[in-house]
């Protein structure tokens, strides 16, 4: 029931999401909210170990191999103030400032516009050296889902991208290998309400977010090179990422 619940009201504006029309759509609802329940899920259990830490920010992986390629799942928590879920995930979702704080990505291109909410993304990636270069081709779906936990109403906020496949753009056309990707950002707003009722100001917000990846290069790639990337890029990714958000919501009025 609580799923049927999340589905009705998916999407912007709490209505369902226009991408429900679309062959992909069953696939995409799916994946997203397997995603968040995976999401909310703690650390304490599953073999998760901390391989950075930087303030409130904490990163764990789990190493794991398929084929003899690296395929670590990541998760990483993380509390920051003065921006709601809502600001975190529409900058991550955008496409408008992606090149602003991805450090990872050569070239991004939409190649389909689904909905508002639901777009399919091609990105080159930066070459690591001695690897060949890497493309991925993934749907990224945008919503809001309602917290039953949370009496006051809170909503969470979550971004999810996961690889796909489109016949216009076949991989491993010799010029890239194709990474396969599931990622989500899940963001859960709080608010500290001011005295005598005033009005709600940055201050008085944290968001909560967790950031969860699970990428296969999809071909060759030295495991210890791949590691130590991961170990150097994935922190400088969130706190690179969150200060932009920070800095991009100071003097613009709050996106609740
Ligand atoms: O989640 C992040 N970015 C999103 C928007 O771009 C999206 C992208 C995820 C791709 C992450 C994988 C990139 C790694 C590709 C290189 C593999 C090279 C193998 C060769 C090594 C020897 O979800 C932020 C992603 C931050 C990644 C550090």
């Amino acid at each position: 029931k609580q799923q049927q619940q999340q589905q009705i009201v998916a999407g912007p504006g709490k209505a369902l999401s226009k991408a429900c029309q679309h062959r992909l759509w069953p696939e995409i609802d799916r994946i997203s909210m397997e995603q968040l329940r995976y999401a909310r899920l703690g650390v304490g259990e599953g073999g998760w170990q901390l391989f950075a830490e930087d303030g409130e920010m904490k990163m764990y992986k789990r190493e794991e191999e398929v084929n003899g390629m690296v395929v670590d799942p990541l998760k990483a928590c993380h509390m920051v103030r003065g921006v709601t879920g809502h600001e975190m995930c529409h900058y991550f979702f955008s496409p408008d400032v992606r090149m602003d704080w991805e450090t990872t990505v050569e070239q991004m291109t939409v190649i389909e516009t689904i909905a508002e909410d639901t777009l399919v993304f091609l990105q080159v990636h930066k070459r690591i050296w001695p690897a060949s270069q890497r493309d991925s081709l993934f749907w990224s779906h945008m919503r809001q889902v309602p917290d039953h936990n949370d009496r006051d109403g809170h909503d969470i906020w979550i971004v999810c991208n996961h690889s796909t496949e489109n016949p216009d753009f076949p991989s491993n056309n010799g010029k890239f290998v194709r990474v396969t990707l599931t990622v989500c950002l899940v963001c859960q707003t709080f608010i500290d309400p001011p005295k005598d009722g005033a009005q709600i100001v940055r201050d008085n917000i944290t968001c909560k977010i967790t950031y969860c990846s699970v990428v296969n290069p999809g071909g060759w790639a030295p495991a210890s090179v791949l590691r130590a990337v991961y170990k150097r890029e994935y922190p400088k990714f969130l706190k690179r990422f969150t200060a932009y958000v920070i800095d991009q919501c100071k003097e613009k009025p709050i996106m609740f």
